[in-house]
């Protein structure tokens, strides 16, 4: 089956795509989704916990108004199973489903120069071809299992938080271990811990967390978002990271060390992630990181009553922020229950994983069941499981070698028509998702519309376009502390054999927003454009985007 566009996955990307390809532009689109529902990420993330840390006024769509006057939100940040009802709601007012196809992986997708096609093959065999092919597969959607030997010897039950059964896992009566103290392990360990008989959380890196102060929304605040849906939608696309909160125009030297613990004081109280907006100089100045980062660290000390824990929770070796700073409920907490222990893998490594447990070099971890916590390959992962193919049977793999190479993390030299959103090289998990996934869907269909506007057959990025971009995209990152945590998933550090490069681009969503409409004024400057080929489009004649 022909279609003129392909898109993969069915989460905030994939929907709206979907929705934007079909409804103003008029083509024919069918979305693939491996998952037996919506969600993308939040269709495999149900374990214990799973909450999102943007905050739900600002966690949506903002390209229709009445989409989001229509929803209501109950908590502070929305719950992945809230997340799912949401876009359930968007898919049954645009009315989405009916094309897409779940339960479907793409297994290989290739293009063929002649036909100017690309073609896709299903995990049942099934093949479908398109003129543009789009993937919307997430950044955190290839789950990381560590090779940890003797996995396969263990008689209890294993599972990875990014794949979580569908009907949930009972931890009642159950010594569990988990592995990981990432965003995920941070919000996992305090509600398996309730149920559990025992809980032993095995921390390799410890980690920063700031409190979530999750709380249930006042009808009064659902009117306050409904009736500030303008100012809202400015703010996330005027910050440096799609969300309504600014960054402080201070630095920490600009005030006294009795202020700035005031300060720190009242953004712990409010909790969060604006935590880090206090000032303006914590990402590009180790001195000031250093307050923001030992305030947190004294804070553990303070909750934490076991000294030997609270060290080893407390003993952080980069600076706030640098790796993906989680929020919480009740995290640190949690390791004051009786029921709760922590090993520190850095002292006492894990050997092997047994039949019954985990034997790290001075113990036996008698256990039933293990969660791994231990995160994604992300951002490049869910690309190349897909066996892309380009021009003359080029391999994305054999390309990205090195490392991924993209032009705004939107194209590929050499994959002409093939669109990633939110890809390596641009804002992506820098930022709050689903505002810079609209900056993506919309640039895209904008420039589908160009190209059938003006009858371009292809568009592909250009390879000097793609040299100058990456390098810029490393500049950002070595002009902030985000360079120092070398060891973060930013740069591939989580995946062994993984090229270590800097992935998301750091230059900020605003900024790079700008980027991004100069070069599509510019007549998609960077890219290149085929203008000889004659088109084929099934659907109704190029619109505009109307009010986008
Ligand atoms: O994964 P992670 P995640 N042995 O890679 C440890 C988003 N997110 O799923 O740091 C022992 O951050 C690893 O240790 P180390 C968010 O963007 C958002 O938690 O590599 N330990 C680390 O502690 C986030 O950043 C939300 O030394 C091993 C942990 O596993 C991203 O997803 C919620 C190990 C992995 O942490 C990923 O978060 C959740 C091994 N072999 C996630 N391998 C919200 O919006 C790995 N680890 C709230």
């Amino acid at each position: 089956m022909h279609f003129d566009a392909l898109i993969v996955g069915a989460g905030f990307a994939g929907l709206y795509q979907l929705h934007c390809l079909r409804d103003r532009l008029g083509l024919t689109v069918r979305v693939l989704e491996a998952g037996g529902d919506l969600g993308g990420t939040w269709y495999w993330n149900r374990y214990p916990g799973a909450r999102c840390d943007s905050e739900s006024h600002v966690y949506r769509y903002f390209f229709s108004r009445e989409l989001s006057a229509e929803w209501q939100s109950s908590e502070r940040y929305p719950g992945a199973s809230e997340i799912r009802a949401y876009l359930d709601y968007v898919a049954r007012k645009l009315d989405l489903r009916r094309d897409i196809q779940f339960g479907t992986r793409v297994v290989a997708a290739s293009y063929a120069e002649g036909a100017n096609r690309w073609t896709i093959e299903t995990d049942s065999g099934a093949r479908m071809s398109a003129t543009w092919l789009v993937t919307a597969v997430g950044c955190l959607s290839a789950a990381n299992v560590p090779d940890i030997p003797g996995l396969h010897d263990f008689q209890g039950k294993w599972y990875h938080t990014g794949q979580w059964p569908r009907d949930g896992v009972d931890f009642s009566g159950k010594r569990v271990g988990q592995i990981g103290t990432g965003s995920t392990g941070i919000q996992s360990a305090p509600v398996i811990a309730q149920t559990a008989a025992h809980l032993t959380v095995f921390q390799r890196t410890a980690n920063y967390s700031v409190p979530a102060r999750n709380a249930p929304l006042t009808a009064e605040f659902n009117r306050w978002v409904r009736e500030s849906f303008d100012e809202l939608r400015e703010a996330t696309r005027s910050t440096i990271n799609g969300h309504a909160f600014r960054i402080a125009e201070r630095n920490v030297a600009d005030v006294s060390p009795e202020e700035r613990e005031e300060i720190y004081r009242a953004a712990w109280a409010k909790g969060g992630l604006q935590f880090r907006a206090t000032f303006r100089d914590v990402m590009t100045n180790r001195a000031a990181n250093q307050t923001m980062a030992e305030f947190v660290k004294a804070r553990i000390r303070d909750v934490v009553s076991n000294p030997e824990a609270a060290a080893d929770l407390a003993d952080i070796d980069h600076p706030y922020a640098a790796k993906r700073p989680p929020i919480d409920t009740d995290y640190f907490e949690t390791f004051n229950r009786p029921n709760v222990s922590l090993v520190n893998l850095r002292k006492d490594p894990i050997e092997r994983i047994t039949a019954d447990g985990i034997r790290t070099k001075t113990a036996e971890h008698k256990l039933d069941l293990i969660v791994f916590a231990t995160g994604f390959d992300a951002l490049t992962g869910p690309l190349l499981r897909m066996n892309i193919r380009g021009r003359s049977g080029r391999l994305l793999r054999e390309d990205w070698k090195a490392g991924p190479r993209t032009y705004l993390g939107l194209q590929m030299p050499g994959y002409p028509n093939l669109f990633t959103i939110t890809g390596p090289g641009s804002p992506s998990v820098l930022t709050n998702m689903p505002v810079a996934i609209e900056q993506h869907v919309e640039w895209i269909t904008d420039c589908i519309a160009h190209m059938r506007e003006h009858g371009i057959r292809t568009i592909e990025a250009s390879e000097e376009a793609t040299r100058t971009w990456g390098e810029h995209v490393q500049e950002c990152a070595r002009a902030t502390l985000l360079w120092d945590a070398k060891h973060s998933w930013y740069f591939g550090a989580n995946v062994p054999g993984k090229p270590q490069v800097f992935m998301p681009y750091s230059g900020g969503l605003a900024r790079y927003r700008r980027t991004c409409e100069g070069v599509a004024a510019r007549d998609y400057e960077g890219f290149v454009l085929d203008r000889e080929g004659a088109s084929e489009f099934s659907g109704a004649a190029a619109t505009a985007l109307p009010g986008v």
